[in-house]
């Protein structure tokens, strides 16, 4: 019958594709536009990626542009990621163009699937796996479960790397560093807190503090600028595209030697 059937095709390649994705090269935590990039980049280099958001809809803070005006702004400097991403685009003033945020976040993702990663989303991640001082793998529950406050446990994926990719709250480096009492790699030791706007130092930091932050964790994006306490920048997303791009390049190095 075909009502049977369309539920086993849905059901049996569900449960199918979960298990590809038990041990995984790199998890990526948050589907925000850098962890996309950084799917896209490592998934086409052939790492086997996999990417949790929470959300129904992943792309985080992409779609609404600002203030839900959709249309973001991208500088000079990341226009090689827009192209590689086959996003339209128009130029605007002094080296800056813009481009349509929800063709911007569909593009990202479609690109990101297609390469080859493998998008969970309504997946929260609450924790990662800890072992011999080293992250090696995120725990995971469903969305859901963890709205209505359920009393259930999550299921556990094995990573060589794990991506905190979380946005402005950098989910993961505060649980890491609140349950394990370890030094992450900041000026502090800890998670310093993102500051107040500046769109020129924002934007270069935030590519700067894309790093190894703790053996086996990394962090891109808004979460690299509030671990190490550099400003926000606003609806301008070069810098979450070059913070994605750098995360992939530096663990497509480091697994290539492995
Ligand atoms: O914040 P977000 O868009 O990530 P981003 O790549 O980009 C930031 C920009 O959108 C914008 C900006 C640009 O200048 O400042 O804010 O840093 O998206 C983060 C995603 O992570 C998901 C969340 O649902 C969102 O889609 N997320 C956060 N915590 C978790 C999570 C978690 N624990 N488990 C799963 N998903």
């Amino acid at each position: 019958m075909i009502e049977t059937k369309v539920s086993q095709g849905i059901i049996s390649t569900y449960f199918e594709k979960m298990q590809r994705n038990l041990n995984l090269d790199v998890a990526i935590v948050g589907g925000g536009p850098s962890g996309i990039v950084a799917a896209y980049y490592m998934a086409k280099a052939g790492l086997k990626v996999a990417q949790f958001d929470r959300k129904l809809s992943p792309g985080g803070g992409m779609w609404g542009g600002a203030m839900m005006f959709n249309q973001i702004v991208v500088q000079e400097e990341a226009m090689d990621i827009v192209r590689d991403f086959d996003i339209n685009y128009a130029p605007f003033e002094d080296g800056l163009y813009v481009m349509d945020s929800v063709e911007s976040t569909a593009a990202l993702l479609y690109k990101a699937v297609h390469a080859g990663a493998t998008i969970f989303n309504c997946y929260s991640v609450e924790d990662v796996i800890f072992k011999n001082d080293v992250v090696s793998g995120v725990v995971v529950n469903w969305t859901p479960v963890l709205r209505e406050g359920l009393h259930v446990d999550p299921l556990n994926i094995l990573a060589k790397c794990v991506i905190d990719g979380t946005g402005h709250d950098s989910e993961m480096c505060c649980t890491v560093a609140r349950k394990n009492g370890i030094k992450l790699n900041t000026e502090t030791g800890g998670v310093i807190g993102e500051r107040s706007l500046d769109v020129v130092s924002g934007e270069d930091e935030v590519v700067k503090g894309t790093k190894e932050i703790y053996p086996g964790l990394y962090v891109c994006g808004m979460a690299a600028s509030a671990v190490s306490g550099t400003p926000r920048m606003g609806p301008i997303f070069g810098g979450m595209l070059m913070s994605g791009k750098k995360v992939a390049e530096m663990i497509i190095e480091k697994l290539k030697n492995q």
